[in-house]
């Protein structure tokens, strides 16, 4: 029997990158196991992934391609649980649960050309009619391949002059606030923090998101070192902290704003550092007299005396290091509280120590040469104008209220909007609109593919060769083909070199093979590249940037990378930004400043709808990925309410009964779950499939597309609700 191991990447969207083992018999995968040779993944996978055979070889991939004859928005056939317990008839709307089997009805087989003519035909028509604006790409996380993410497709909708997206669901407010201070998303390397003595992590679940990263903090802490962490939801990271602070939502900025002022006023920062490799730290100072501990304990939640301890030992157990994740910008101040966040390692000067710094996303220092990819210089003949820029999180809006033109066609990959969209009732609203012509790429039939004119086979990364950076290490792969596409599947790369042979664009650039693009992305003039090449990334399977020369302390084969241990700033003034005239430029405060979300219990809203909901990710899935596996739904728990006991009293509400949660948005039915993950005045529910949840609905009909204050962001975690007990519904 022929047997091979092909050695992948992981492509979802997860800080961790992990290399891949996959063992293909007679052209069948057979296994996946983590790659052992990998230095960060050391050769473990998460759980999900470990059952990645089951996705790959699942009897409700999409296959073919097909043509919708049933009518927008029916559910598509899949495996459901039923939800526990009773749900009010009120509950179901219009449709039953689960929804009646259509999928033999619903969709017809046709041809990759009858799908790719049709495609053609009908852009060029609303081309004609409405200009190509009227062509709208949606698209995100479903692979971080540097091809299947952003190469091709990107191409095609810039010579196609389609409007664009503003991809910002994710980070771009995190972002924004960490480039304000350091410049660029560089950050402590996860092998180092078994150097550290001091962990907090911040808005990080550890354990769910970013679960490679836990052996070194696991081998810090037997050499003694504390860890704290910083969540309003008790993860089981919390759980096994030495020091767990449970933060009231959206206000993290004014607690690194009082940590600095007791820094400060203690003098326990690091003068020398600060006069040498940061700007504007005499603002700071005095910016920080107005967040005491006192003052700022009230937001928090956070004991005034909690904060003193947590300042003092942050500056002085070292060295110390800050694992701050995307939970804390996921709020309408999440720019401003990550900003605050990010000058704490200036202030006590920890970049200087291996095991110091602070880590939100490594991905600056890959640098691959993005333009080359994405061509963002292609343009129709004749276009004048730079096509107008959609934000992906306003696509309910965009969808039932652009004009001029509006959007006529949406073309979705990568992406599975129906679920994972803020205001996700007016998504529905918007895709259901018979006069839109929906294209959505695939590997399963999703909640979005339900209101899809067309619907094309996607490949998995088992199917795809791909070249793959990481947002949470410093190791560049090559994911290779490991089998052949199933079915009639197509990657994203040659479905839009499909689409512009179609279109008749006969750019050189949609002819280049998979290679010559990884070739392509590989020229960059970023130094850290210097000397790596497909043929060596396909030799070594994992190759770390050339990130020597940056760092002083040697330690093993490796020096450690230190970014900013002698400044080295990418800001334009080549400092730490403690003060930012781009910030004042922009209207902001240019230092850092703590107001209260809108939406929240201290925003002034809260008197209709009292409690903060997380609308949190699930750890077994990836945002709403994996949520239809029967073998990944046994190993998490669907469809609750996480709510306080105090809460849950008050309202009458007993553990595990059915609860209405609702807003001036939507609401949704779920089971009360009574069991100390949340505060007082916090509820807590987990994203997953719409079809998936009673009423076909999920959490997403409760969140805002409200956008943060730096970033133009989603605020998916400042988001008021009330819940009320069933008991008394019809
Ligand atoms: N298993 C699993 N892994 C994933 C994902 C998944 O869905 N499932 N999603 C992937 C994606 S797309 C991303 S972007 C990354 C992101 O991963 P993370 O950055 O870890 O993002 P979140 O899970 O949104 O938030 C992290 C933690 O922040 C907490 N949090 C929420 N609001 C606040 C707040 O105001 N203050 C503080 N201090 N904490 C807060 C949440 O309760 C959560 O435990 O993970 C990736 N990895
Ligand atoms: N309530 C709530 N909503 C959230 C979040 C939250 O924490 N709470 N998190 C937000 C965040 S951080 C993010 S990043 C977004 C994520 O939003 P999305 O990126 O839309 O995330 P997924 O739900 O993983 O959907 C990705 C889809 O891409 C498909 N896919 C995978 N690989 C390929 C491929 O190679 N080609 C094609 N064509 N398709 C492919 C998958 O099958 C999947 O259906 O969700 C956001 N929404
Ligand atoms: S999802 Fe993350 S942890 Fe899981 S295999 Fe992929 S990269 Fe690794
Ligand atoms: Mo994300």
């Amino acid at each position: 029997m022929a047997k091979q191991v092909v050695h992948a990447a992981c492509p979802h969207d997860c800080p961790d990158a992990c290399g891949v083992l996959i063992t293909v018999e007679d052209g069948h995968a057979t296994k996946i196991q983590g790659d052992p040779g990998h230095p960060v993944t050391r050769g473990f996978l998460c759980a999900k992934v470990a059952k990645y055979l089951d996705r790959v070889y699942s009897p409700d991939r999409v296959l073919y391609p097909m043509r919708r004859v049933a009518a927008k928005g029916f559910a598509a056939k899949q495996r459901r649980f039923a939800p526990h317990g009773r749900i009010p008839s009120t509950a179901l709307g219009t449709s039953s649960y689960p929804p009646a089997q259509e999928s033999t009805q619903a969709w017809q087989r046709i041809s990759w050309d009858e799908a790719l003519d049709e495609i053609a035909g009908r852009f060029r028509k609303i081309i004609a009619e409405s200009g190509s604006e009227a062509i709208l790409p949606y698209s995100y996380g479903g692979t971080l391949g540097a091809l299947n993410g952003a190469s091709m497709d990107r191409r095609f909708f810039s010579r196609l002059g389609a409007s664009q997206l503003e991809r910002a669901i994710c980070s771009a407010a995190g972002e924004a606030g960490l480039q304000s201070v350091h410049g660029e998303k560089l950050g402590t390397e996860p092998e180092q923090f078994i150097h550290s003595r001091y962990i907090i992590a911040w808005a990080s679940n550890i354990h769910g998101n970013n679960v490679h990263l836990w052996p070194f903090i696991a081998e810090a802490r037997r050499k003694g070192a504390k860890l704290v962490v910083i969540d309003p939801y008790r993860t089981r990271t919390a759980a096994c902290a030495d020091w767990y602070l449970p933060i009231n939502p959206g206000t993290d900025g004014a607690l690194a704003l009082a940590m600095m002022h007791v820094i400060i006023g203690e003098g326990l920062h690091d003068a020398d550092y600060l006069a040498k490799y940061t700007l504007g730290f005499d603002a700071l100072r005095e910016k920080v007299r107005a967040y005491p501990p006192e003052r700022v304990a009230q937001w928090t939640g956070i004991s005034a005396q909690d904060i003193r301890k947590l300042a003092r030992e942050y500056a002085t157990v070292r060295p110390s290091v800050i694992r701050l994740n995307y939970g804390v910008q996921r709020s309408e101040g999440g720019g401003m509280a990550t900003r605050a966040i990010a000058m704490l390692p200036c202030v006590i000067g920890s970049w200087k120590e291996v095991g110091g710094g602070l880590q939100m996303s490594t991905s600056g220092a890959f640098g691959l040469n993005k333009d080359a990819l994405t061509r963002p210089d292609l343009k129709p003949e004749g276009l004048q104008h730079t096509p107008r820029t959609v934000n992906m999180v306003e696509l309910g809006t965009a969808l039932n209220t652009l004009s001029h033109p509006p959007v006529k066609a949406l073309f979705v990959y990568n992406s599975n909007p129906a679920a994972v969209c803020p205001n996700h009732n007016e998504v529905v609203r918007g895709l259901k609109r018979p006069d839109l012509f929906t294209v959505v790429h695939e590997q399963f039939f999703t909640d979005t593919t339900d209101y899809a004119d067309i619907v094309l086979p996607a490949t998995t990364f088992f199917e795809h060769k791909d070249l793959q950076t990481a947002y949470g290490h410093y190791y560049l792969q090559v994911s290779d083909q490991a089998i052949e596409p199933l079915g009639k599947c197509r990657a994203n790369v040659e479905v839009f070199r499909d689409l512009a042979g179609r279109m008749g664009f006969e750019d050189p650039c949609f002819g280049e093979s998979v290679d010559e693009m990884i070739d392509g992305a590989l020229a960059s003039s970023n130094p850290w590249l210097e000397g790596i090449n497909r043929e060596r990334l396909e030799r070594e399977r994992q190759v770390r940037l050339n990130l020597s020369g940056q760092g002083s302390v040697a330690s093993g084969q490796s020096e450690p990378f230190l970014p900013f241990a002698n400044g080295n700033f990418r800001t334009s003034s080549g400092k730490a930004e403690l003060y930012s005239e781009a910030m004042k430029v922009q209207g902001l405060d240019p230092v850092a400043e703590f107001t209260p979300p809108a939406e929240s219990r201290h925003g002034g809203q809260g008197a209709a709808f009292p409690l903060e909901l997380l609308a949190r990710k699930a750890d077994n899935f990836l945002n709403s990925t994996f949520s239809n596996l029967p073998s990944v739904q046994e190993m998490e728990e669907t469809n609750l309410l996480e709510i306080h006991s105090a809460d849950a009293r008050t309202r009458g509400i007993a553990d595990g009964e059915m609860v209405r949660v609702y807003n001036h948005r939507g609401e949704i039915f779920l089971q009360a779950r009574v069991d100390g993950a949340v505060q007082p005045g916090v509820v807590a529910a987990r994203l997953n499939w719409a079809k998936l949840g009673p009423g076909l609905r999920n959490i997403n009909v409760l969140t805002s597309e409200k956008l943060s204050d730096l970033g133009n962001s989603a605020t998916f975690y400042s988001v008021l609700v009330e819940v009320e007990s069933t008991k008394s519904l019809p």
